[in-house]
């Protein structure tokens, strides 16, 4: 297989593990600013990463199927906290700021990297991170300030299309294979891509069934 294609469709077994997980209880445990405020490190998690605006809030409530869980909103940089979902007794979802939203003060972008930066580089159960992309955007400067910050941590990333339903095939075509020459230079990006669309439901099961792989 050609690196970081699409995901395939999921194994029955597999989709059924991640349509389970998913369909059980999940809770909203707390929103954290400082890595002091971090829930312990008792179970594994996975995070959401991505620009302001990307979908990360909505991909969490597709995952969950629920409206609200993750607060998605049409103003960007809202979610200004890193929340933590608790998803069953074994695993926490874990929302993280958006990154390079233009109109947010210098004071508080660098603190939300700093924190981003703790966060990834210490958290010992963090199994993987999803790095959301725009479908219609591609990859841009502040993600690969993203990526470079995994690739330094060792945590194993893998990319989340966004916004499939957004896109005509061409773009799509365009930007997919722009994705995939800018992760063959990153050491930490896991080798396959899913495209998602939390509209309509494109690459959730994937999503799902991925998740409940980890261990
Ligand atoms: N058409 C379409 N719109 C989407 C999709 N995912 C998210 N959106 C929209 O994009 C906007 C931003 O979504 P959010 O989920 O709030 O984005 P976020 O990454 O959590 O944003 P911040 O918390 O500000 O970093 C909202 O208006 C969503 O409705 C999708 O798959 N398709
Ligand atoms: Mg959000």
């Amino acid at each position: 297989m050609l690196p970081f294609a699409e995901a395939p469709e999921p194994e029955d077994d597999a989709r059924e593990a991640g349509r389970l997980l998913f369909a059980g209880p999940v809770d909203f445990v707390k929103g954290v600013v400082a890595m002091s405020g971090l829930p312990p490190a008792d179970r594994i998690e996975v995070c959401f990463a991505g620009r302001s605006n990307v979908g990360k809030s909505s991909l969490i409530n597709a995952l969950t199927n629920r409206k609200n869980l993750a607060r998605a909103s049409n103003t960007p940089g809202r979610t200004q906290e890193i929340n933590f979902f608790a998803l069953g007794d074994f695993r926490y979802l874990v929302d993280l700021p958006g990154y390079g939203y233009a109109e947010a003060p210098v004071a508080t972008v660098a603190k939300w990297q700093a924190l981003l930066r703790a966060y990834l580089a210490g958290r010992q159960t963090l199994r993987r991170a999803f790095v959301l992309i725009d479908m219609r955007h591609g990859i841009m400067a502040v993600d690969e300030e993203i990526l470079s910050m995994l690739d330094r941590s060792a945590v194993t990333f893998q990319v989340v299309l966004t916004k499939a339903d957004k896109v005509n095939a061409a773009t799509r075509a365009a930007n997919t294979a722009q994705v995939q020459a800018a992760l063959a230079k990153h050491a930490a990006a896991y080798p396959e891509i899913i495209v998602t669309s939390s509209e309509k439901g494109d690459g959730i099961a994937t999503l799902r069934a991925t998740i409940a792989t980890l261990v």
